[in-house]
């Protein structure tokens, strides 16, 4: 039975759990939320009325939350490329990472964004200064943490990974990581560099005009 992954190119959550099929060469069917996947949206939220996606569909089961997919994707199709460590010790640490990157570096640059779309009963410019703020300190303790590190648990690509790389990706948008957070720049620019990341972004590419801060000229 194929998998079936409900999402965006264009979404940092769909990119998170792309990486993660792509790492381990995952066969799946992408089906597509958009305007021209009428089909796809009404199935989706049928499934899922949470109005949130990804989405996971495997046979009789389905699966929401990015995190929560890569797990299951590692005990019901693992693959070379163990995301979860099997040492319990080491998996503590890799899902508190990939809580890291969602809380502090994907929510703080959801505000700047959600409040410039009006998602959010805020200003703009209030709600990206308030990203700012988070993004920072989230990059602080990232650019210790990271150091002589290579991927964000250590040698070895994770979920952590899988979750640093679109968050960091678009973190990086909304607010730069600035010259002084060297450790951090070079590994935002090893994920860009991993292929399974480096697909998601091409996969991207084509709906940066809609990135409602403004993409800038790089990546
Ligand atoms: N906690 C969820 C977050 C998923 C999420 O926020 N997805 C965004 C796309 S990146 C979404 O569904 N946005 C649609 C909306 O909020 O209306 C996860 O980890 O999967």
């Amino acid at each position: 039975m194929t998998l079936a992954i409900y999402g965006h190119y264009f979404s940092s959550y769909t990119q998170k759990v792309h990486t993660a099929l792509y790492e381990n060469a995952t066969p799946f069917e992408f089906r597509e939320i958009g305007p021209d996947h009428m089909d796809n949206i009404a199935e989706w939220q049928r499934r899922w009325p949470m109005g949130k996606f990804p989405l996971l569909v495997d046979g009789d089961r389905q699966i929401a939350e990015a995190s929560i997919i890569i797990e299951y994707l590692q005990l019901k199709h693992p693959g070379p490329v163990r995301l979860i460590p099997s040492d319990p010790m080491d998996a503590l640490n890799v899902r508190f990472l990939d809580r890291y990157f969602d809380l502090h570096v994907m929510d703080a640059m959801q505000v700047a964004v959600a409040s410039k779309i009006g998602q959010i009963p805020m200003k703009s410019e209030d709600g990206h200064a308030l990203a700012r703020e988070r993004l920072e300190r989230a990059y602080a303790w990232l650019e210790t943490h990271l150091a002589g590190k290579t991927w964000a648990a250590g040698e070895a690509f994770t979920l952590a990974d899988c979750a640093a790389a679109p968050s960091l990706f678009y973190a990086d948008w909304t607010h730069e990581i600035a010259p002084q957070y060297a450790n951090l720049r070079a590994y935002r620019a090893r994920l860009l560099k991993r292929p399974s990341f480096a697909r998601c972004v091409d996969e991207a590419r084509y709906f940066r005009a809609n990135f409602p801060l403004g993409a800038p000229d790089r990546d």
